[in-house]
């Protein structure tokens, strides 16, 4: 034993450090001989943070030895993976559970108002021409999925990109982002004539996701991704705070362990920038950065017009955003004027929205105006960077975004919590650090068109208030029917319109003959499943190389069509022309590539027989 004092204090005379700090925590100094040089500054760092209870179960010498050094492992990964290490992490929280301690409004001298921005409509000459301006700019983009979050709301305990986005195929949602890029990459290399390159994919998967991430790559070949285009990012957790003076929490089944939870979707910043992903991409010569969510089996029907208003308008960043419902679980696109003249256009989160405006003159808070939503845009997290201005500012701040906790407190004294809390940070809040001359936008599309995600278990989507969104796996397979009911609707619309407007007199009788009539989609019926009442539209799906964009979709579709309710239809090829369809039933229409299909009249009968052609050249 006085052998290891005496290697202990030899150590600490070695290190220049003072014997006083371990003397605080004298199971720590009988352990100090089993560290090494680097080890033994991280627990210096720890004591003089305040942490000296991490050891104060620590056993004799010999003693768990193993796991002793493992801690330290933990401790050097807690302090490598946070922009600061962990004094700096150990400093903010500190900082942050004093203000929620005090109360104080992290709005505190901001006037909210309903920001100005983009509001598009799916199919007008604006729309149609922003879906161009984007397919021309998707070249130059890289695209980023947040997908580090376990569906906890969904009560489920997989990975939520595995998750079937609608039952009719089966497609899972990482599946359905991967096929998007590539038929975007390949519209965008056609306009280009050519001159074009592989749309990067980042995606950002943590603990909790990882392995099963790269496990459904491998054992679908990428889905049809070179597997040198994608990439993962793991995010790792953060140390859990135990009090209001930030003491880090130990595992409660392991007094070796500091317990650790995700730090949040705005880790994505820091892990594009210290990964060199960034500069790669910058020096590749790409402009865009589009980042999104894991379970939005719309999303990719609002991103090339969206991508569109970011190049037209210069967007440095640019939010996509939908009509929001008064309390519904999305954060609200707000301006946010100081009293010092300070002003930004910025999420505020679905649970800080409502009291901001208590706060600030809006005695009834969160609330419907009388269009039946709420004023401020709902925020569904697809956020679109100009690369270039993005990597100016996060070589500044290394990717750090403004944190903010979140303890329960077990009282009102509010002196401990229910259970421990930490530090969090979103990936939507980047534009805080941003200065004034920063060309912040956002863009309004069609709840219909843009946001279905899958968060919420059916028991509490049932329970969701009438009228607003479920959110659940039911309504987003549902949202899918009726986005390509509605899209198959409005494009053979338009080319009504299009006859009407192109009909001189000389033309009239052969235009007429050839773009009569317009596609009959049935209306839905109402259905309740799993306590949810949703409209089943017929299940139409596709495949994105089939059709992505509003002008893609209408060049394959033409003439008098009809589709009851009843049916089902699944478009697998690329060049597949539907002309005349009469569907009363379902039809499955499976083509290679290079073959062109031309799909015209057919009549089936609900319950009849379903129609499959494969491999026609
Ligand atoms: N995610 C991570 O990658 N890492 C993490 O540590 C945590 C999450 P949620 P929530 O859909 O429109 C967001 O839990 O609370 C990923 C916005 O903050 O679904 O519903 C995770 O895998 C809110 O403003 O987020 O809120 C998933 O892909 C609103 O826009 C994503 O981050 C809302 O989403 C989001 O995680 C929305």
């Amino acid at each position: 034993m006085a052998s290891t004092v005496d290697s202990a204090a030899e150590q600490l005379s070695k290190l220049g450090i003072d014997g006083a700090f371990a003397d605080s925590a004298p199971n720590l100094k009988k352990n100090l001989h089993l560290l090494s040089s680097e080890q033994v500054e991280l627990a210096k760092m720890l004591m003089e943070m305040g942490q000296s209870h991490l050891f104060e179960k620590w056993a004799a010498p010999g003693v768990d030895d193993n796991e002793k050094r493992a801690f330290f492992d933990q401790v050097a990964k807690l302090n490598s993976s946070y922009p600061g290490g962990l004094k700096s992490y150990i400093k903010t929280a500190r900082e942050l559970l004093a203000d929620s301690k005090a109360g104080k409004n992290p709005f505190d001298g901001f006037t909210p108002s309903v920001p100005t921005g983009e509001v598009l409509k799916f199919g007008d000459d604006t729309f149609i021409n922003y879906e161009q301006a984007g397919v021309k700019e998707a070249k130059n983009a890289a695209f980023v999925l947040v997908a580090g979050g376990l569906g906890e709301r969904l009560g489920y305990n997989g990975i939520k990109v595995a998750l079937p986005a609608e039952t009719t195929t089966g497609t899972c949602f990482l599946q359905n982002y991967i096929e998007c890029i590539l038929a975007l990459q390949e519209s965008s290399c056609r306009l280009a004539e050519g001159k074009c390159q592989e749309i990067p994919f980042a995606i950002m998967t943590s603990d909790d996701t990882h392995s099963r991430t790269q496990e459904l790559l491998e054992s679908n070949s990428y889905f049809g991704m070179k597997p040198t285009q994608v990439k993962l990012l793991k995010q790792e957790k953060v140390a859990c705070l135990d009090d209001n003076d930030a003491r880090l929490a130990m595992d409660p089944k392991n007094k070796y362990r500091i317990q650790t939870k995700p730090h949040g979707h705005g880790d994505v910043h820091a892990l594009l920038y210290s990964s060199g992903l960034l500069k790669e991409w910058h020096d590749a010569g790409l402009k865009w950065v589009l980042f999104f969510q894991d379970t939005n089996g719309l999303l990719f029907k609002a991103i090339p017009a969206s991508l569109g208003v970011s190049a037209t308008k210069q967007y440095h960043v640019n939010s996509l955003a939908v009509p929001r419902k008064a309390k519904e679980a999305i954060g609200g696109i707000t301006r946010l004027t100081h009293a010092d003249g300070r002003s930004m256009v910025i999420n505020v989160e679905y649970n800080q929205l409502d009291p901001l405006l208590r706060a600030t003159g809006f005695p009834d808070g969160d609330v419907n105006c009388e269009t039946g939503y709420s004023p401020f845009p709902g925020n569904i997290n697809q956020l679109i960077l100009e690369l270039g201005p993005y990597m100016e500012e996060l070589k500044k701040t290394g990717g750090a975004i403004k944190e903010f906790v979140n303890p329960k407190y077990k009282d009102a004294s509010k002196t401990s919590f229910k259970s421990s809390t930490r530090l969090e940070c979103m990936m939507q809040d980047y534009p805080k650090t941003l200065p004034p001359s920063a060309k912040v936008g956002f863009t309004v599309m069609d709840t219909w068109l843009a946001y279905a995600p899958v968060k919420n278990n059916p028991e509490d989507a049932a329970k969701v208030p009438k009228g607003n969104p479920y959110h659940s796996a039911t309504s987003g397979e549902m949202a899918i029917y009726c986005a390509n009911s509605l899209i198959l609707r409005k494009v053979t619309r338009v080319s009504l319109s299009y006859c009407k407007n192109y009909s001189s007199e000389l033309f009239w009788f052969l235009i007429l003959s050839t773009c009569q009539a317009g596609a009959q989609v049935d209306d839905p019926v109402q259905e309740v499943f799993n306590g949810q009442e949703v409209e089943v539209w017929p299940r139409l799906t596709w495949k994105p190389k089939w059709g992505l964009t509003f002008s893609e979709i209408k060049n394959k579709v033409s003439g008098s069509c009809s589709v009851s309710q009843k049916s089902t239809m699944v478009i697998k090829g690329r060049n597949v022309v539907l002309e005349d369809l009469s569907l009363n039933g379902a039809l499955i229409i499976d083509s290679v590539d290079d073959a062109e299909v031309c799909y015209i009249m057919p009549i089936l009968r609900y319950g009849g027989q379903s129609c499959k052609i494969s491999e026609i050249v």
